[in-house]
């Protein structure tokens, strides 16, 4: 309870903050966009995600805490033209139908491309509420945002899910990613996998690509975009600025 009211703080002061990590081309290893990520820092340090996105999900200050991370991402985005910003959205977001008009209305107020966008969603709330789910992306999908299934392969993703609610990508969960250094089948599950998705012509984002061996596999099974430590760890605004200045 204690916490739950330092986050509704923390989110109305700005103490949580986005932090951005490089979505590498595969084929050329240039930056083409970048995911933003919740990072709350506190006095006596750093509460992780892990802890206070479920905690918000939990208290009704999700919404809240969504709408922050949209309006302070794009803020930023806006200064790297050219870029996809990727924002990460929980399924209760998107099962409020307010949702779909106060993303329009953010980015209209931020003169943001809608086709810059793309929301990172779990395949949790296409079981959960498929009908809701369904209206908050066609909604969306109109004004030209796109939408990554996130984290696929470590639930009850399907390949049919990818279609039916018009996936734009489809992201390789790190788990099947990490599976490679130990397991000798590992790679013939994410070729046959990436195949699947190919097959749709839905393009496969591998994440946590921490090695030179994971990422030439993936590339080579298909993947057209690499995210993971060894391309970018996740960084503050200010190095993500300093990191493209470097590119370019
Ligand atoms: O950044 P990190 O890898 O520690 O994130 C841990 C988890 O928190 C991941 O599942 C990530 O998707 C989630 N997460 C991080 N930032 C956000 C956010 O702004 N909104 C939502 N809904 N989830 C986030
Ligand atoms: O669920 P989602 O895919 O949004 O989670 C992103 C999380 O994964 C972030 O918390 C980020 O810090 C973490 N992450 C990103 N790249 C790597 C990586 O290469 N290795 C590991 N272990 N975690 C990573
Ligand atoms: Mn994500
Ligand atoms: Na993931």
């Amino acid at each position: 309870a204690e916490l739950e009211g330092l986050l509704k703080n923390a989110i109305g002061s700005g103490a949580i903050e986005a932090v951005f990590q490089p979505l590498v081309s595969a084929s050329t290893g240039v930056v083409t966009g970048l995911e933003a990520l919740a990072r709350w820092k506190t006095a006596t340090g750093n509460v992780s995600p892990e802890i206070f996105i479920p905690l918000a999900e939990r208290c009704g200050l999700i919404d809240a805490l969504g709408v922050h991370m949209l309006r302070t991402s794009i803020g930023h985005a806006k200064s790297w033209p050219g870029l996809t910003l990727s924002v990460n959205v929980s399924p209760i977001q998107l099962c409020n139908p307010e949702f779909a008009a106060q993303v329009i209305a953010i980015l209209q107020e931020l003169d943001f491309d809608p086709n810059r966008l793309t929301l990172e969603i779990t395949e949790g709330v296409l079981m959960t509420n498929p009908d809701q789910a369904r209206r908050s992306i066609d909604q969306l999908k109109r004004v030209g945002i796109k939408f990554a299934l996130d984290d696929f392969g470590c639930g009850y993703a399907s390949i049919g899910a990818l279609r039916q609610f018009g996936f734009d990508r489809m992201k390789i969960d790190r788990s099947l990613v990490s599976a490679l250094d130990v397991t000798a089948n590992g790679a013939d599950i994410l070729r046959a996998t990436i195949s699947l998705a190919t097959a749709l012509q839905i393009p496969v984002t591998a994440e946590g690509i921490e090695n030179s061996r994971q990422a030439a596999i993936l590339r080579d099974a298909g993947c057209d975009q690499l995210q993971g430590y060894m391309l970018g760890k996740p960084m503050s605004a200010c190095d993500i600025s300093s990191r493209l200045r470097e590119e370019s």
